[in-house]
């Protein structure tokens, strides 16, 4: 082999080292973990949803976690654990926050989120929290109130896009029935769902509420990073 070729030949192999050497290397580290805010807007109203509107409108204080990929605290489709159906029926969070520090304990939830609530409707409230790029997704509920077993919230929402921590997502709040009440108006008497049912977005007789699939929105939630 002639020099020249031979210079030539080591420099393609140790173009192709350092190639595969960057390729083999590790993925970018994971990013650091990061703080959000959660603002929780109540646009429910008399205007947005007239049939029925009660004299009270209100939320109940918000309650969550954060989590991995995996985990389901709620699910449209699925029934609603004894917290949830706490949380939907009387806006209590004892329950569900101790099932969240049990999954907190075996490691598919990271943190608990657990916050002010709404005392009327239209308003709004905050919450920070802290996420890290283990536990990546949020879930976030809170009961309309008042009603049988109605609430709103987000399950396994993404924070990461990419591996990069996202900057804003708003997510407009539909309504959802937690299968555990069989009261079809606002201020319905308690009436246990036996057997309990899926959490199904609410759709209302007409004549009972204005929900269709969860709809009109009552609000939203944005997450932004601070
Ligand atoms: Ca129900
Ligand atoms: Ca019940």
């Amino acid at each position: 082999m002639l020099p020249a070729m031979r210079i030539a030949s080591l420099a393609a192999s140790l173009g192709a080292a350092l190639f595969l050497c960057s390729a083999c290397a590790p993925a970018t580290p994971a990013p650091a973990d990061a703080r959000y805010r959660v603002t929780f807007t109540a646009t429910w109203s008399a205007e947005t949803h007239p049939r029925n509107f009660p004299s009270n409108p209100h939320f109940s204080g918000l309650v969550g976690a954060t989590h991995d990929g995996d985990l389901r605290i709620w699910q449209s489709g699925e029934a609603a654990s004894g917290g949830m159906e706490l949380m939907a029926e009387t806006g209590g969070k004892d329950r569900l926050l101790s099932e969240i520090d049990r999954l907190i304990a075996d490691g598919s939830a990271h943190s608990r989120l657990s916050g002010g609530g709404l005392s009327t409707s239209p308003s709004t409230v905050s919450l920070t929290f802290d996420a890290v790029s283990s536990h990546p997704f949020v879930t976030l509920v809170s009961m309309l109130a008042p009603s049988p077993d109605w609430f709103v919230g987000v399950s396994a929402l993404p924070l990461m896009e990419n591996g990069a921590w996202k900057a804003r997502v708003k997510v407009p709040l539909s309504v959802y029935d937690a299968g555990t009440d069989d009261g079809a108006v606002f201020t319905a008497a308690n009436a246990d769902s036996d057997p309990a049912e899926p959490i199904t977005a609410l759709t209302s007789d007409p004549d009972d509420t204005d929900f269709s699939a969860g709809k009109p929105a009552v609000g939203a939630f944005v997450f932004e990073r601070l």
